[in-house]
């Protein structure tokens, strides 16, 4: 081969597999993650998927499933509202093969995840919004749900009324040096976040990811966050990695969060290191001034089977399952201290 031409192609990592495969091999482990301590249960589900030899791809599914229905939860219609005082949700799935598909700004509909997986597989494209999305759901089947608020959501909504005062505390852990304080948990059970994210690599040794969201409490009608977005609220590449953030989407869209953390996985970097390496990213361009009262968070799992995440803020967490790990909560370091 010509000098040059072997050059391009190494540069284009052609030569990459012949050069990793000399690494002694590690068995991939199958493996499920997702978001916050709702990950607990939607995990569960995926494991149980997982381990009696499902896909990946059903079980990250049917796993956020579980959280879209939890009636205490911010995931899903019982969420709270936009300002406008309507429910809209944004959801994204990805596979093994580069398939994906995701709705946004869809209302009355009780699981956007399943509306984001036909958009996948029984169109031909990638992404769905508002009026149009939820029409394609209506001829795929999904039931129109009433447009009330849930009883917590009411309340919240009528609270937020008196004020009507727009701030970005989304994941509302207590942050030190700030007077956001709710509790992560409340005492009805609710969940005090927006968002589930997951991703799991089952005994195939494929990779997929989902993320469901109503986005942030009281946003402005029509805005979307990064969980919609394949590449910057999820993205999955089976060669490397899967990994999906949360936290303040604008934030992560930024800098195409999940996709810069799969990037730095295919460097050669562990999740954990990969996702402070983004964080870390996002600090440099925004500078801490403008985050200080913002939370942003990834997890990822690369295509071994090993996990990782990372925080801007203190008070992320993740839950795990593997045949090593029985459903565990871990809390992630974070930058910010
Ligand atoms: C968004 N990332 O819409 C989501 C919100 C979130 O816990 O993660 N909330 O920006």
């Amino acid at each position: 081969m010509q000098r040059k031409k072997f050059l391009t192609l190494s540069t284009l990592g052609f030569f990459s597999i012949p050069l990793l495969s000399s690494k002694p091999k590690l068995k991939p482990k199958p493996i499920v993650i997702s978001t916050w301590d709702a990950g607990i249960n939607a995990n569960k589900t995926a494991w149980d998927i997982i381990k009696n030899n499902g896909k990946a791809i059903d079980a990250v599914e049917k796993g956020v499933m579980v959280t879209e229905n939890e009636i205490n939860c911010c995931v899903g219609l019982s969420a709270n509202p936009d300002r406008d005082g309507f429910v809209t949700l944004d959801a994204s799935i990805m596979d093994e093969l580069g398939n994906c598909g995701s709705v946004a700004f869809l209302e009355q509909i009780k699981h956007p995840i399943s509306v984001a997986r036909k958009v996948m597989e029984n169109t031909p494209h990638v992404f769905l919004a508002g009026e149009g999305a939820q029409k394609f759901a209506l001829a795929q089947g999904f039931k129109l749900e009433p447009k009330v608020l849930s009883k917590k959501a009411k309340v919240n909504y009528e609270n937020w009324l008196k004020t009507s005062e727009y701030k970005p505390t989304i994941n509302r852990e207590k942050l030190e040096n700030s007077n956001i304080e709710p509790p992560k948990k409340l005492d009805s059970g609710e969940y005090n976040h927006d968002t589930i994210g997951m991703v799991a690599l089952d005994k195939f040794g494929n990779l997929s990811g989902s993320c469901t969201t109503s986005g942030q409490g009281f946003k402005m009608r029509g805005r979307l966050g990064d969980s919609p977005i394949i590449g910057a609220g999820l993205f999955v590449d089976n060669e490397v990695g899967a990994a999906v953030s949360t936290g303040q989407g604008e934030e992560v869209i930024r800098i195409a969060g999940c996709h810069l953390v799969v990037e730095f996985m295919r460097q050669g970097l562990l999740p954990e290191d990969a996702c402070k390496k983004a964080i870390e990213r996002l600090i440099k361009m925004r500078g801490l001034v403008k985050l200080k009262d913002l939370q942003v968070c990834f997890i990822a799992i690369n295509n071994l089977g090993q996990h990782g995440g990372y925080a801007l803020q203190k008070g992320f967490e993740y839950a795990v399952c593997s045949n090593e790990i029985d459903n565990k909560i871990i809390k992630c370091k974070y930058i910010i201290k």
